[in-house]
């Protein structure tokens, strides 16, 4: 149970206080914001469930050597295993411990940050605590928000968590490599991310086989192009 936000459960956390906690919130993620700004810096929110192939996705794109220059940070409830992960694969990163909160907030990314230089950085992936529920309401500060969908997690997972696919800028569908061995229907899972994406965005990945992971760091430089672009603009 997460003891900062109550799961959304108004006998745990009372309505007002939990939109004050969110309005602290968005106070700290607008400065996180301006602080990657600054430095030209790419920030995603990596979101999804436990075990969707997040951390791996990270290691995969690593492998490709991206001309990206990368960092991250992980959410973890008691460990830094993905910390430590990303590091052996050439992706500086830290580990941000949560004890019970099952969702990173933004005073944990801004401490973070203390401890990561941004300077030199293209992109810094925040790799949220694995769960589609409340990583979703928690604004990070970050410019886009990724969901990792693993294709075991079956079709309707989009339908059954919208608010974390609604605000969702690209889902990629993970562990694509695995489709033939399973009951599953890519294209029943792309209608369901067209009912609840406004602007359904789909990549399907594999870290297995290294499928889809060029377009992904693609779709990254694109839109770090666009974030320096607009900031070259005034
Ligand atoms: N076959 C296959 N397995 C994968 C793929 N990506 C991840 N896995 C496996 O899925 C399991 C979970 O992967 P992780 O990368 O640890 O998942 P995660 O989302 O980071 O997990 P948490 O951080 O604990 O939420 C591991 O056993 C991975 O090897 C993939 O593309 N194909
Ligand atoms: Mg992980």
């Amino acid at each position: 149970m997460c003891e900062t936000c109550g799961c959304g459960d108004p006998a745990l956390v009372p309505v007002e206080v939990h939109e004050s906690l969110l309005a602290g919130n968005d106070r700290v993620a607008g400065h996180n914001r301006e602080h990657f700004r600054e430095h030209g810096v790419l920030a995603i929110n990596l979101m999804g469930s436990p075990g969707s192939g997040k951390t791996a996705l990270l290691e995969a794109t690593a492998r490709r050597r991206p001309a990206l220059r990368m960092a991250a940070v992980s959410g973890d409830l008691a460990t830094d295993h993905d910390a430590r992960r990303l590091a052996a694969a050439g992706i500086p990163a830290r580990s941000i411990t949560t004890g019970s909160a099952c969702h990173l907030d933004a005073e944990m990314v801004h401490h973070a940050l203390h401890h990561q230089p941004l300077d030199g950085l293209d992109v810094f992936v925040v790799e949220n605590v694995g769960n589609l529920v409340c990583p979703a309401i928690y604004d990070l500060g970050q410019d886009a928000c990724v969901v990792a969908l693993s294709v075991t997690e079956g079709e309707d997972k989009p339908v059954k968590y919208p608010v974390m696919f609604r605000r969702a800028d690209l889902v990629l569908l993970t562990k694509i490599d695995l489709l033939p061995h399973l009951d599953v229907s890519r294209a029943a899972i792309e209608d369901a991310l067209a009912r609840t994406m406004p602007e359904p965005r789909v990549l399907a990945v594999s870290a297995r086989t290294g499928e889809g992971i060029d377009e992904w760091i693609a779709w990254l430089a694109h839109r770090r192009a666009g974030l320096v672009a607009r900031a070259a603009a005034g």
